[in-house]
């Protein structure tokens, strides 16, 4: 990884941010001059990760966990990933951050200041499952383009804020309201003001959703700052695209929201399934809804070895979107006989569940654990992969460990 080639003035204005202090007499540095300090920035001290976790692209961050990273029932910020589609927004100030609601469909256009927000409406907290569409991309074939998630790009940590419903109600929704859409303070990468680097957004039952947010505090401290702070919207079990970070506008739409990576293959899949490689028009692309079944071994690392007799105690979790997984598996023969373990409920609606298993190997030699969910309406994750669709998004496929038994 070239680190120079990204040394600019957003990753000095951050930088200066997340240190807490000001260069003095920057305003003489020489056009284009790196400090020394910010010449070789590190991302898992910028951003308080852990060492294991990889960067997949530096301009702009994506740093993705490793399946055993995620162990924690509630995922600390040290392993959750990070999905940016542009510059992390310079110099925040908090005590100015504001959230305007408007749009056609809103009643009238009113301005929270954050506080305002904290003192007008009741908080809520809630664990919630945010998945990156494009979590398992790397497994696609042919390959799709974009940053190749392998599977971390997934976290479940606990989220406390306001009802985005609360607030909408407030200002007031007309009836011809049909989607709501994000705006925020980030910086496209072409630096061009007028340009966004994503607006999404979701349909008004989503976004009335009691467990949808608006939300100033990640597991019970303020948002780490790559990931959102001081205010971020927060839809559990939708694509976390959804999810709008740094943000500071809500518009209330009569139309599907047309904002920033709304349409083309953005975020959307073939309506119906297709042969890998097809060429798809647009209006038989649909945009992701609820994410698919799925579920992840966290314990034990692949590659762990066992002494023959003994058991191999295994635990992970699932999710499936707006749905409850009802039923998991594991399976030691490459998905020939599955073996039911137990899955706990969840937490609170849209969190992921945990589920545990000791297992039992027949003689020495390699082993892989594959783990299999099943959600409240029979559908269960695939074996190996989905279908194909241009941007490699919602691979589901079942997770696997390796093992050997001597
Ligand atoms: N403003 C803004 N919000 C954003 C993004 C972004 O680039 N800018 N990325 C989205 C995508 S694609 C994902 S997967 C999640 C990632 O959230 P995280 O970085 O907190 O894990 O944030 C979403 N919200
Ligand atoms: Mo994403």
């Amino acid at each position: 990884m070239k680190r120079r080639r990204f040394m600019n003035r957003a990753v000095l204005g951050s930088a200066t941010t997340i240190l807490g202090t000001d260069i003095v007499f920057s305003s003489f540095m020489p056009k284009g001059y790196q400090p020394l300090i910010l010449q070789d920035p590190n991302p898992f001290e910028m951003f308080n990760k852990d060492k294991g976790m990889e960067v997949l692209n530096d301009k702009p961050w994506n740093i993705e966990a490793k399946a055993h990273l995620l162990d924690d029932k509630i995922t600390p910020n040290k392993y959750m990933f990070i999905r940016n589609n542009g510059l992390i927004p310079e110099n925040i100030d908090a005590s100015s951050w504001t959230l305007t609601i408007d749009g056609e469909s809103a009643k009238q256009q009113k301005t929270f200041t954050l506080s305002e927000l904290k003192s007008n409406f009741p908080q809520y907290t809630y664990q919630l499952t945010l998945e990156c569409g494009g979590n398992g991309r790397s497994e696609f074939d042919p390959p799709a383009k974009g940053n190749q998630w392998t599977v971390g790009a997934v976290s479940c940590a606990t989220w406390t804020g306001v009802r985005l419903r609360d607030v909408l109600e407030t200002v007031g929704i007309k009836d011809d309201a049909i989607y709501i859409g994000y705006h925020a303070a980030d910086v496209h990468l072409s630096r061009d003001p007028d340009k966004e680097s994503i607006s999404r957004g979701a349909p008004i039952p989503k976004a009335l959703q009691n467990e949808t947010l608006l939300a100033f505090k990640m597991n019970g401290e303020d948002i780490p700052i790559a990931h959102g702070y001081p205010l971020r919207l927060v839809a559990g079990g939708w694509p976390a695209s959804v999810s709008g970070k740094w943000v500071n506008r809500i518009s209330v739409r009569n139309k599907i929201h047309d904002g920033e990576k709304m349409t083309g293959t953005s975020y959307r899949v073939p309506c119906n399934p297709i042969a890998p490689g097809e060429k798809v028009k647009d209006e038989d692309m649909c945009i992701i809804e609820s994410m698919p079944v799925k579920s992840l071994i966290t314990y034990p690392k692949s590659g762990a070895t066992i002494k023959i007799g003994n058991q191999l105690n295994i635990r992970g979790h699932a999710w499936a979107g707006e749905l409850e997984v009802s039923k998991m598996e594991y399976s030691i023969d490459f998905g020939t006989t599955w073996t039911i373990c137990p899955i706990e409920k969840p937490f609170n609606p849209l969190a992921w569940q945990h589920f545990s298993a000791a297992v039992d190997f027949p003689k020495k030699g390699y082993y892989e654990v594959w783990a299999r969910a099943t959600d409240s309406k029979g559908v269960s994750q695939p074996m190996l992969l989905p279908g194909w669709n241009p941007k490699g998004y919602l691979n589901n496929a079942c997770h696997r460990i390796a093992i050997k038994v001597g």
